[in-house]
């Protein structure tokens, strides 16, 4: 057993105080849309290694970093993954979604047409890992990787979103197509696909409300 090794934490206050650093992240994050309509300008492999790069600084339980992020461009694949996906989604439309369900979905105007699968230059899939596979690893348990795998998809579309590149938490479901698709191992289960790239010049989304702050926090606790 190994104890921990520690070193001094790095730590830079905002310079113009937490509050003022807070409202400005709240004031960016609220432009962030989720975009269905893509151009097909190009964006960097340098910029996909870098918005990786942050989505995999999040925490994860036990420092397992249960993730592995696939980065598609390649034109064929993206295809292949797009008709993969397109029969998945035919089926959940007209068989597997319940009233409920589509109901819900409605007010979104979404479809089994998933064009934005090749229209984007990118497609990032992330994968969660059911264990650890690093060479040093101590054990092959992964914990809470649910938690961390979802942490690190919010960090990943902070990030997108803060490059000025837009993204879409697309779910395809079943997803299973994605872990043959992608020929990953068995122990690697695909958890969200992330179109990245520029939206269309005539890109529309919603009209959508978000919950005002006194439906969503709470300080202490009811009288
Ligand atoms: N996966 C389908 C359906 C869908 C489900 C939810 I929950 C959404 O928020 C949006 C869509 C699709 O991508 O169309």
């Amino acid at each position: 057993m190994t104890g921990p090794i520690l070193t001094p934490l790095e730590f830079r206050e905002a310079p113009e105080g937490a509050e003022a650093a807070a409202i400005a992240f709240r004031a960016r994050m609220r432009t962030r849309r989720s975009v269905r309509d893509f151009s097909d300008r190009p964006v960097s492999r340098e910029t996909i290694e870098a918005l990786v790069g942050a989505a995999a600084s999040a925490p994860s339980g036990a420092n397992k970093q249960p993730w592995r992020f696939v980065a598609v461009s390649d034109a064929a694949l993206k295809r292949e993954i797009r008709l993969a996906a397109e029969q998945e989604e035919r089926l959940f439309y007209e068989k597997r979604a319940s009233a409920e369900w589509l109901r819900d979905l409605a007010p979104l105007g979404t479809d089994p047409s998933k064009p934005f699968l090749e229209t984007a230059p990118w497609i990032i899939v992330l994968f969660k890992c059911m264990r650890d596979d690093r060479p040093d690893r101590t054990s092959d348990l992964v914990y809470y990787a649910n938690e961390s795998v979802g942490i690190a998809a919010g960090f990943l579309i902070a990030a997108i979103h803060h490059a000025g590149l837009a993204t879409l938490t697309h779910t395809p479901s079943p997803m299973a197509f994605l872990q043959k698709v992608l020929r990953r191992p068995e122990h690697e289960r695909a958890f969200l696909l992330l179109p990245v790239g520029y939206p269309a010049a005539d890109a529309k989304v919603p009209v959508i409300v978000r919950k005002p702050l006194e439906d969503v926090l709470v300080f202490d606790r009811p009288e």
